[in-house]
């Protein structure tokens, strides 16, 4: 019975109860993502019965089929933070260019993928939605894209929303990783993952290894050491969200390098690299494009790329460390 005390809600409030010159306005931010997830989850949970899977027939910004499930969640979410009113402006993995919300007065700029991992969906795969909040910098009563173009050092929260075996909402404020577990009995996230630390070195990696041969020489070089030492596993599943979850869950590093498909990387630095690399650093982890911290990275558009190693933070380190060496 206890742990129906630890909802989500109360736990965002608690959180802004540590800020004595909070407004309310990023409690009601967090709550509509929340209810926003939880109408994500609804659909996703029962895909399969409602003529939602496959494609649109559109390609988005990225040259990607735009699937039935992407476009819904992509509209849930604007449609919940245009309403809410606590945002200025917004920027999405599915919209070319960001979304400047003209009458609202919210001083947050919120970057989000709604459907990570959608290639996925149609054989019932874990996806997820992934989000990071800045706080507005400009003084203009109006948000610009020089909002939304901070680096993740500057969010004042970051999380992801996983649908897998059971819906987890997993976020940070900069003052731990919490984990909530959707209950669809009474509709409420219930904390399950109190203060989550990612393991400090891993025997688990995830890579896309179809993409060996036009790797960089760093990569090779690292990946076969860890094969020759037999000191990790391979897991990947091919959906950000979950190999993220799972990495943070058990230790574990993530990479997604350049390629001769995607030269600057296959990852989106705004709404993809940051906001996990703003959660794992929470968490005791890195993120990094092989030479520097993703959060010191100042984004230049809102859909840029970025060579993404994550996770365990000795294993990202010594990435980092072969990839210096050439
Ligand atoms: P998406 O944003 O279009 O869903 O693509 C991103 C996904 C990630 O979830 C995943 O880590 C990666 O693409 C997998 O790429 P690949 O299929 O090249 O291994
Ligand atoms: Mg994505």
């Amino acid at each position: 019975m206890d742990r129906l005390f630890s909802t989500l809600s109360k736990h965002i409030i608690e959180e802004e109860r540590k800020h004595p010159s909070a407004t309310g306005e990023f409690t009601n931010l967090m709550t509509d993502i929340a209810v926003a997830s939880k109408v994500i989850a609804a659909k996703v949970n029962k895909a399969g019965i409602l003529n939602i899977l496959g494609v649109t027939g559109k390609v988005n910004i990225q040259g990607e089929e735009v699937k039935k499930l992407d476009e819904y969640a992509n509209d849930i979410f604007k449609k919940v933070l245009e309403i809410g009113g606590y945002t200025c402006i917004l920027a999405s993995e599915e919209d070319e260019e960001a979304l400047i919300l003209k009458q609202a007065t919210g001083k947050y700029a919120v970057v989000f993928d709604p459907l990570d991992g959608s290639s996925n969906i149609d054989a019932n795969v874990s996806i997820g939605t992934i989000f990071g909040i800045y706080k507005k910098s400009s003084k203009e009563d109006h948000c610009s894209k020089e909002d939304l173009l901070q680096p993740a050092k500057n969010m004042v929260a970051a999380g992801y929303i996983i649908y897998g075996s059971s819906t987890m909402f997993v976020y940070t404020t900069g003052n731990g990783v919490h984990g909530f577990t959707l209950d669809p009995e009474i509709g409420e996230f219930i904390l399950s993952h109190k203060d989550i630390k990612i393991p400090e070195k891993s025997k688990i990696y995830s890579i896309n290894e179809g993409n060996y041969s036009t790797w960089p020489e760093g990569i090779k070089k690292y990946i076969n050491k860890i094969k020759q030492e037999r000191t990790h596993s391979l897991r990947y599943i091919g959906s950000l969200v979950a190999d993220f979850h799972r990495n943070l869950v058990y230790g574990g590093v993530f990479l997604y390098p350049q390629t001769s498909k995607n030269p600057k990387g296959k990852l989106r630095l705004l709404y993809e690299a940051g906001p996990l690399s703003y959660i794992v650093k929470e968490a005791g982890g890195k993120g990094s494009n092989g030479t520097t911290d993703i959060l010191d990275i100042v984004p230049n558009s809102i859909h840029e790329r970025v060579p993404l190693f994550i996770g365990s933070k000795k294993d990202v380190e010594e990435i980092e460390t072969i990839l210096k060496e050439g």
